[in-house]
């Protein structure tokens, strides 16, 4: 019997120990206002924090314009055909079987207008994969069901679970531990217990794997999705901040930008699929290099005052 307590208290001893390990740096929001968020009824989408996300909802926009006006000149082209062919108005029907020019506008009229969606939507995407110098780099890896965060720079690494993964569902203990972390309860399923965390104006890379099945990164606000693919390194990046034109024009600035921002994984991967958010916490350079020493002795990092000897 006294070894059975013996055990047990040596498990809660490792247990607390782990609470404690996770509870630092990740100490909550740290009042941090949330930006990037879906909204309950909402429609449309998220805050743009990044310049992929500015382009890509421009480009949303510029496609529903084309889609409008083809759509309307179909629908009167039909409307026209049913009024002024139908029997009635048109007693005897034609018997031709086809017509040069009409064929030759309706295959060159769609090849013009793809041309057109193409210069614009090719350079946008491949702007997702040609990376900038880089300020930080972020391995992210795609585990059933948690993410795994890297900054290989610096050498540390950890986990990220849902609160209240593994719980029946958001149950009073549940809404307990969110609050904990700054939460509230309806941040359920979108809150982690550890966030990735990046000053704002800096290009970050993202790196992107998974151990075990196919996953995706996700974040809409910054305006990237990447497939994280057993055996293959994906890469993107993201640099939260304002529109320069917008610095430029004095109506818009980087620091509006810090804030909270969540993605979840947009692959399905398993039965808990569903249960793995992404939290990404956008601080000023200040907070994130207090953010960052903090880490690094926690995780057993690499200090920044190290020199890493190269020949
Ligand atoms: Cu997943």
């Amino acid at each position: 019997m006294k070894m059975t307590s013996l055990i047990r208290g040596f498990l809660f001893g490792i247990v607390s120990l782990m609470a404690a390990t996770v509870g630092f740096a990740q100490d909550a929001l740290d009042g941090l206002e949330a930006i990037g968020k879906p909204t309950l009824g909402a429609t449309g989408f998220q805050t743009a924090a990044t310049e992929l996300a500015r382009d890509g909802q421009w480009l949303d926009g510029m496609v529903h314009w084309i889609m409008a006006i083809v759509t309307v000149f179909v629908t009167l082209l039909l409307i026209w055909v049913v009024i002024r062919y139908n029997q009635r108005a048109n007693k005897e029907a034609s018997r031709f079987t086809h017509h040069t020019m009409v064929e030759i506008a309706w295959t060159i009229l769609p090849i013009i207008i793809l041309i057109v969606i193409g210069s614009f939507s090719l350079p946008i995407l491949f702007k997702q994969i040609e990376i900038p110098e880089s300020d930080i780099t972020i391995k992210v890896t795609g585990n059933q069901w948690y993410w795994t965060y890297e900054y290989p720079e610096s050498g540390v690494a950890y986990d990220s679970f849902m609160i209240g993964a593994g719980e029946p569902g958001l149950t009073e203990g549940v809404i307990a531990e969110l609050e904990s972390y700054g939460y509230e309860a309806s941040d359920y399923l979108l809150a982690a217990d550890t966030a990735i965390v990046v000053p704002v104006g800096a290009v970050v890379r993202v790196q992107i794997l998974a151990s075990d099945v196919n996953h995706s990164f996700a974040v809409p606000a910054f305006g990237i999705k990447m497939d994280a693919i057993v055996g293959r390194l994906n890469e993107t990046w993201f640099k939260v901040g304002a529109d320069p034109r917008d610095v430029e024009a004095g109506t818009d600035a980087d620091e509006n930008y810090i804030g909270v921002y969540y993605g979840q994984c947009s692959e399905l991967c398993g039965k808990n699929h569903s249960y793995m958010p992404i939290v990404v916490k956008v601080v000023s350079q200040e907070n994130y290099e207090k953010w960052l020493a903090g880490a690094i002795e926690e995780y057993a990092g690499i200090p920044a005052s190290t020199t890493v000897a190269s020949n």
